[in-house]
């Protein structure tokens, strides 16, 4: 069976390859296509970075599964094994408009416990990179455990969508919470918020329905720095399905489920 260290070392040098395939996109012709709806959309490049990394796991773990975004890999329907989960682009829409705030997600989950996290904001050649139990890195320089923090001092994450009318919460629960905060952002990659709350750039990620392979890879950077993730219900994320997700700084979390979110939590 193939170590962690060994999948490791390959899925380095695969993120630090696509992103470099990525940034030369740049001088590029994009081809855009639309998905579910028109602010759903998929480049060519998604494509060809999934294509990529399944040929290169292909190649090297050919008894490993794959799950992507674009469809390229396995059809999963459970995590038995070890299972890739990748989304080539995190942010396809910031990638277009921006070239900027996206990301590629990876992570590797062993009969459905996560080894391997890896996050790689291309635009700043940021590789965020976590290995169970040995903690988090940023371009190899460990990570500091993250400290207790407070809603009045803390910076949160948030998508406007969420405190305004929507299907999935009541706009009243979350709108104090925006109030109290010391500030509110939203960069539209769920892995780069995730490793912005692994840094300690922010103070906690809020958002109400994300795929796995949005978050597979970023919330094992956050756990290895001791931060607390869960569901928005404060249960334990459906790595499979997607899920809500809250990921925070020790502390916070307790004060939102107890000050906005009673009532929504199950705990
Ligand atoms: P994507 O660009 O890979 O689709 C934006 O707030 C974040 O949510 C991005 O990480 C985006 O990833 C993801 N996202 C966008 N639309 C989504 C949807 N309908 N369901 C789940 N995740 C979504
Ligand atoms: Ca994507």
């Amino acid at each position: 069976m193939a170590s962690v260290k060994e999948m490791d070392t390959y899925a380095k040098l695969w993120m630090k390859e696509a992103g470099t395939r990525l940034r030369a996109s740049f001088k590029t012709k994009l081809n855009i296509e639309m998905k579910t709806n028109p602010n759903d959309l998929v480049t060519n490049m998604d494509k060809g970075i999934e294509k990529f990394f399944c040929e290169k796991i292909g190649e090297a773990f050919p008894e490993h599964r794959i799950f992507g975004e674009e469809g390229m890999g396995n059809d999963i329907k459970d995590l038995k094994g070890t299972v890739w989960i990748i989304d080539p682009i995190d942010g396809t829409l910031n990638f277009i408009h921006q070239q900027r705030n996206f990301a590629i997600s990876l992570g590797v989950y062993v009969d459905g416990i996560g080894k391997i996290g890896m996050v790689y904001d291309v635009f700043s050649d940021e590789l965020y990179h976590a290995i169970k139990g040995q903690g988090a890195f940023l371009n190899d320089q460990r990570l500091p455990s993250l400290e207790e923090a407070s809603v009045s001092k803390a910076i949160i994450s948030i998508n406007a969508s969420w405190v305004t009318e929507n299907r999935r919460i009541d706009p009243s629960l979350l709108a104090p919470l925006v109030r109290d905060a010391r500030g509110t952002r939203s960069y539209g990659s769920a892995a780069l918020e995730l490793a912005f709350v692994a840094a300690g750039r922010i103070d906690a990620y809020i958002t109400m329905r994300l795929m796995p392979w949005d978050f597979a890879g970023g919330v094992l950077l956050v756990e290895e720095v001791g931060g607390e993730v869960s569901n928005i219900k404060g249960d334990k994320l459906d790595i499979l399905k997607g899920d809500s997700l809250f990921v925070s700084k020790p502390g916070l979390h307790k004060e939102v489920f107890d000050k906005y979110l009673l009532g929504n939590s199950s705990r």
